[in-house]
């Protein structure tokens, strides 16, 4: 890997600090998971805003370090053997972020092994579903008002997860058991947003699942989460 002096990122983006971690991103429910983890973990960071109103995601900048064009993205000047290290995928940053720090994820393997799985249930399933359900309900409505298929067909995926979500919080205040974890951080901007950036609580019916409402707003009040939801600011 390239120092980061020499990532093209960096020089469209510059440091201020080149010795902590720079995080590319934008307050979107898959953005602030890092902004959220870097803070609950106390881990020094400088963040650059990914404007999607000009396309930075898919700048030639950005997709030296995703080439998937999506954020979130960091790289972390002190990686594996003190050499710089560019990360894409939230759920790949969270994990190595956990590891890094020594928080967010328990240390015995079985309950590493649920706080990742929960992780994985987040990244492969609620965020694509609940994702393509803000698409066409908030975004493309127009699109597809004389065919309500993909809206249902979304709409009631999300709501069987949200299920699964209301099960595994039945009897445990977080996803992975008693500790907050980075199943947490990864997954509660994804139910936030149903209501917060969607306007679709009413329609999802979040009211019927009561044990994930009281446990996105213990997380999204933890003081870590007061900060790093608006992290980095936007325009
Ligand atoms: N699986 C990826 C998903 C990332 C993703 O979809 N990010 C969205 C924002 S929430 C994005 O960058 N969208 C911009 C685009 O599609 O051009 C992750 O978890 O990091």
């Amino acid at each position: 890997m390239p120092r980061l002096e020499e990532f093209a990122v960096n020089r469209r983006w510059p440091a201020q600090n080149p010795d902590i971690i720079q995080l590319y991103s934008l307050p979107t429910p898959n953005g602030v998971k890092i902004p959220i983890a870097l803070e609950e973990m106390g881990l020094p960071y400088e963040a650059h805003l990914i404007n999607f109103a000009t396309n930075d995601q898919k700048s030639p900048e950005f997709l030296e370090i995703n080439p998937n064009g999506r954020i979130p993205a960091i790289i972390d000047p002190h990686g594996p053997g003190g050499k710089p290290i560019a990360i894409f995928e939230s759920g790949a940053i969270l994990l190595y972020l956990a590891e890094k720090s020594g928080k967010l994820l328990p240390a015995d393997p079985v309950g590493r092994l649920e706080a990742i799985q929960w992780v994985f249930f987040q990244v492969g399933g609620v965020g694509p579903m609940f994702g393509q359900f803000g698409h066409f309900y908030k975004f493309a409505a127009d699109k597809v008002a004389n065919n309500p298929y993909p809206m249902e067909r979304y709409r009631d995926e999300t709501k069987r997860l949200l299920g699964v979500l209301e099960l595994q919080l039945a009897d445990r205040p977080w996803l992975a058991g008693e500790t907050y974890s980075i199943a947490d951080v990864a997954t509660f901007p994804w139910v936030r947003a149903l209501g917060v950036a969607y306007g679709a609580a009413d329609v999802i019916g979040l009211a019927d699942f009561p044990k994930v409402a009281d446990w996105v707003s213990r997380a999204a009040g933890r003081p870590a989460s007061l900060v790093g939801l608006n992290v980095p600011p936007r325009p």
